[in-house]
């Protein structure tokens, strides 16, 4: 099949989040399989063209949008994956400094709109176009109003974020036939660019079977459960898998000791180093739980801010955090990391080299989030020998099984209910079961689990299948 991947975000050109590891790794997978694919991205700014030569396939095309014509080209690179990506060069991308910010909605507006004028023109086409998230939701709407012959996917990878406008955007986008056009019995849609997406797409895809299942009751669904049960026939969670060349302790220059399941003793040289980075004295038998995450609710920060003291008071844990988000939990962080210098290291930051260290030498992995489509630093901390911690939710209840009491069976730490009472019961059983002789089983189970893409890849294959038939029928 030719699929032709539509995002805003894709390893290794631009990442903010794991929208861009799936984009860079499942076109790959599917490629693997057999399959004709190719990503079509904006061509931001920030892209380094020094590591990306790029040629012109498409010049100066005229798009109309927010009263006024804009002039895009669309460009190519190569990524030495057999996956090709076209980047849609426009002033309002080329002159942004961040991935996303200020003036979203007018960019991704223009983004969709010129991929619609774009795929009439090009020489490849695809049967499925596959639209991952809010950025470009609007596609699904214009494929089917203007009765193109793709099949059109809409994934979405985190229900949070959904293009939010007022009516005024409405009228000066020029969208309000749009949002007029619509079956007898399709609910209202909502003024945001996702809800377009659910009801407009032939087949609509999470990113794991839990989350598919949260996003149809109020209490998940971002007041967008209304529509995803009038699309439920429609939905279905796929887990994400994780690109196992690009995660692989074994070869994965930026750690100190490279290891594998027949050596995972030479972690420990790693968690020395982390403690070392960490400045912390004590030694290596220590328990160090690690956490790579943006700093916000969804990811659970505020059950940890309020834990802070129960945990390292009652515990003689390690804790390195690593992640960026929203000021009042950096203040929070720093302050408790202040408090209990000997057990709290804080790096508010982006950095991979570190987040890597984290992985392979931490001997826990929390993640207590609120809520998670998919996450993908358990599947990391798995691949690397880390215990997960995790609250039981979307991807991380589809991923992470919690241990038997004699550790015999069982992936992680997992707690039921959300509050800081049952993460800390989860990390205090973490905690004890550290000394145990069986941890080093776990370890090498965990490490030998198998979440690459390629069952995944499999399932996606199938929903494609399923938009085919349908557009056909
Ligand atoms: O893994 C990629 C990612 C998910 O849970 C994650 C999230 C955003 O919140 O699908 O998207």
């Amino acid at each position: 099949m030719k699929i032709l991947f539509v995002a805003a975000e894709a390893t290794p050109l631009v990442k903010v989040g794991g929208l861009a590891d799936v984009i860079g790794s499942l076109p790959k997978a599917l490629v693997e399989i057999g399959h004709d694919v190719r990503v079509i991205m904006p061509g931001y700014g920030i892209i380094d063209p020094a590591n990306f030569t790029t040629s012109t396939v498409i010049g100066n095309l005229n798009i109309a949008v927010m009263g006024r014509t804009e002039q895009v080209s669309l460009k190519v690179t190569e990524l030495g994956t057999k996956v090709r990506v076209y980047l849609v060069d426009s002033d309002d991308f080329r002159n942004s400094i961040e991935v996303y910010g200020k003036g979203d909605l007018e960019r991704f507006l223009l983004f969709c709109r010129a991929v619609l004028d774009i795929l009439s023109k090009l020489d490849w086409q695809p049967e499925i176009v596959h639209c991952h998230d809010w950025h470009t939701a609007l596609i699904p709407l214009w494929l089917k109003k203007n009765n193109c012959h793709y099949a059109s996917i809409f994934t979405i990878h985190n229900l949070a974020y959904q293009g939010f406008f007022d009516a005024r955007f409405l009228i000066d986008a020029d969208l309000e036939k749009d949002w007029q056009l619509r079956p007898t019995d399709m609910p209202d849609p909502p003024l945001n660019f996702m809800g377009q997406g659910i009801l407009w797409a032939d087949m609509v895809t999470t990113v794991s079977e839990t989350y598919a299942k949260e996003i149809l009751t109020p209490e998940y669904g971002a007041g967008l459960d209304h529509l995803l049960r009038y699309r439920q026939d429609k939905l279905f969670g796929i887990v994400n898998g994780l690109d196992y060349d690009e995660y692989n302790p074994a070869i994965d220059d930026f750690i100190p000791a490279k290891y594998d399941v027949c050596a995972v003793d030479k972690r420990i040289d790693n968690k020395r180093a982390l403690q070392k980075r960490a400045r912390f004295a004590g030694g290596v038998e220590v328990p160090l739980i690690g956490m790579v995450s943006r700093l916000d609710e969804q990811k659970g920060l505020d059950i940890l801010t309020a834990s802070f003291d129960i945990l390292l008071q009652k515990t003689e844990a390690q804790m390195f955090i690593l992640g960026r988000g929203r000021e009042e939990y950096h203040n929070l962080l720093r302050q408790a990391a202040s408090r209990y210098p000997e057990q709290l290291a804080v790096f508010i930051d982006f950095d991979d080299t570190l987040a890597r260290l984290i992985y392979a030498g931490c001997d826990m992995f929390l993640m207590p989030s609120r809520f998670e489509p998919c996450g993908l630093g358990q599947l990391i901390a798995m691949r690397y020998g880390a215990v997960p911690v995790v609250h039981h939710t979307g991807g991380l209840a589809d991923t992470v099984q919690d241990l038997t009491q004699d550790m015999s069976k069982g992936s992680g730490f997992v707690f039921q209910g959300y509050d800081s009472e049952a993460m800390l019961a989860a990390i205090q059983r973490a905690v004890n079961s550290y000394t145990k002789k069986a941890w080093q089983n776990v370890m090498r189970r965990i490490m030998a689990l198998d979440f690459s893409w390629h069952a995944s890849a499999k399932r996606y294959e199938s929903i494609y299948r399923k938009a085919l038939e349908l557009k056909n029928s």
